[in-house]
C-alpha cells in the first residue's frame, strides 16, 4: 500500500495547550507523524511518496474562503504586532453574543475557532496546506485503481469545520479527500471515524447531504471532547436525515465494547453501499493514550484493519490523532496490515 508523506507537518509544532488547568507541551507534536513514517518503512508496508500540489481549489470545495484567508494571513499579522509566541483565542461567540466578524486579529480568530486547542504558529498553514495535499494524493492512489492507500496527516482534520479550527485540527484532510472523490464522478462516499474523539468537523461539513455517509465511533460527548457533538440522536438533516450515525461509547471501553460498534457501523456502511470508503485514523483509542480513556490494545488494530477490508471497498486511511507517541506506529500501521493482509 502506498503512503503519502511530507517532511512539511514540521512546520506545525505547538508550544503548549491548556489542560486540566495546567499548561503542558502540546500533544499533538511533530514526532507522532515521524513514528509512524518509521513503523511504515520497518514493516515495509509499500512505497513512499511526497504529495503532488493540487492547489487550493479542491481545499475551497469544503472550506469557506474567507476562513482560508484568515488562517493563511493570522501568522502574518500576528508578528507584526511584534509577536514571536503561538497564536491562540480566547474569546468565542457562544450564546447570547452575536455571530459577527470582528477586526481585530483576536476578535476574528475567536469566530473562526471553537477552542483554544488549534496554535498558530510560523508554519502552521503551509503544514496543514501540506497535509491536505497529503491526503489529495493519496485519493488520486485510489482513483487509479489502488485497493488502498494511507495518507500520514499531520496536523489532523475531522475536528475542523468549514470555516472553524479546533481540537489540533485546521484543515478536514478527510472530507477535502471525500469531496475530491465526488468531484472525479463518484456519487457515494462512506467515511468511518475510529478517532477516540467525534468528529464533529467531518459529520457538520456533511450533516445535510446524501452523498457522504459519515459514520463514528468515539468517547460519549457527555464526558468527552468535543462535548457539544457526537450523540447518538444526530442522525443527519433535511436531504442528510439518515446519513449520520454515532456510536458514543463510556469510558473504559475495550474491543469487545468497541467492535460491537464497529460492526454495526459496518452495517450501516454496507446498506448505504459506498463506491469508495474514507478512514478517518486515529489511534488515541489505545489503552496508554494519555488524554484518552478506551482500553484497545496493539493486536485489536489489527482486526479492526480485517474488518474494515471485509467492506470490500477502495479505502483511503486519513491519519488523525493518537498520543502515545511511542505506540502510535505499530497501532496506527497495524490497522492498515491488517487491512492489506486480508483476503
Ligand atoms: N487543550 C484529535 O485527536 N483536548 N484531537 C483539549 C484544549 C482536545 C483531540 C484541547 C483533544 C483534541 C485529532
Ligand atoms: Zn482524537
Amino acid at each position: 500500500m502506498l503512503t503519502v508523506y511530507s517532511d512539511d507537518h514540521h512546520l506545525h509544532h505547538g508550544r503548549c495547550e491548556l489542560i486540566d488547568g495546567q499548561l503542558m507541551p502540546c500533544f499533538e507534536m511533530p514526532s507522532r507523524a515521524d513514528h509512524v513514517l518509521a513503523r511504515v518503512q520497518q514493516q515495509s508496508l509499500g512505497p513512499v511518496r511526497k504529495p503532488e500540489d493540487f492547489g487550493l481549489e479542491p481545499i475551497r470545495r469544503v472550506h469557506d474562503e474567507a476562513y482560508l484567508d484568515f488562517f493563511k494571513g493570522a501568522w502574518d499579522r500576528w508578528a507584526e504586532q511584534g509577536r514571536d509566541g503561538d497564536l491562540l483565542p480566547f474569546t468565542w461567540p457562544a450564546r447570547t453574543l452575536r455571530q459577527v466578524i470582528p477586526k481585530s486579529l483576536h476578535g476574528e480568530l475567536g469566530y473562526y475557532s471553537f477552542d483554544g486547542g488549534a496554535p498558530i504558529t510560523a508554519g502552521t498553514w503551509q503544514a496543514a496546506y501540506s497535509a491536505a495535499q497529503v491526503a489529495l494524493t493519496a485519493q488520486a492512489e485510489i482513483q487509479r485503481g489502488a485497493r488502498g492507500a494511507f495518507a500520514l496527516c499531520r496536523p489532523p482534520g475531522h475536528h475542523a469545520a468549514s470555516d472553524l479550527m479546533g481540537g489540533y485540527c485546521y484543515l478536514n484532510n478527510a472530507a477535502i479527500a471525500a469531496q475530491a472523490f465526488l468531484d472525479q464522478g463518484h456519487e457515494k462516499v462512506a467515511i468511518l471515524d475510529v478517532d477516540y474523539h467525534h468528529g464533529n468537523g467531518t459529520q457538520s461539513i456533511f450533516y445535510g447531504r446524501s452523498d457522504v455517509l459519515f459514520t463514528s465511533i468515539h468517547g460519549h460527548p457527555e464526558a468527552e471532547f468535543p462535548f457539544f457533538l457526537g450523540y447518538a440522536d444526530e442522525l443527519g438533516e433535511g436531504a442528510g436525515e439518515g446519513f449520520n450515525f454515532n456510536y458514543p461509547l463510556a469510558a473504559g471501553s475495550a474491543w469487545e465494547q468497541w467492535s460491537a460498534a464497529l460492526e454495526q457501523a459496518c452495517g450501516e456502511i454496507e446498506r448505504y453501499a459506498p463506491d469508495v470508503l474514507v478512514i478517518s485514523l486515529g489511534v488515541d483509542t489505545f489503552k496508554d493514550d494519555p488524554i484518552s480513556r478506551f482500553k484497545l490494545d496493539s493486536p485489536d488494530y489489527l482486526r479492526m484493519g480485517e474488518r474494515i477490508a471485509r467492506l470490500g471497498k477502495p479505502t483511503l486511511f486519513v491519519m488523525e490523532g493518537g498520543y502515545a507517541v511511542e505506540e502510535i506506529g505499530i497501532n496506527a500501521v497495524n490497522v492498515l496490515e491488517g487491512f492489506q493482509y486480508a483476503q
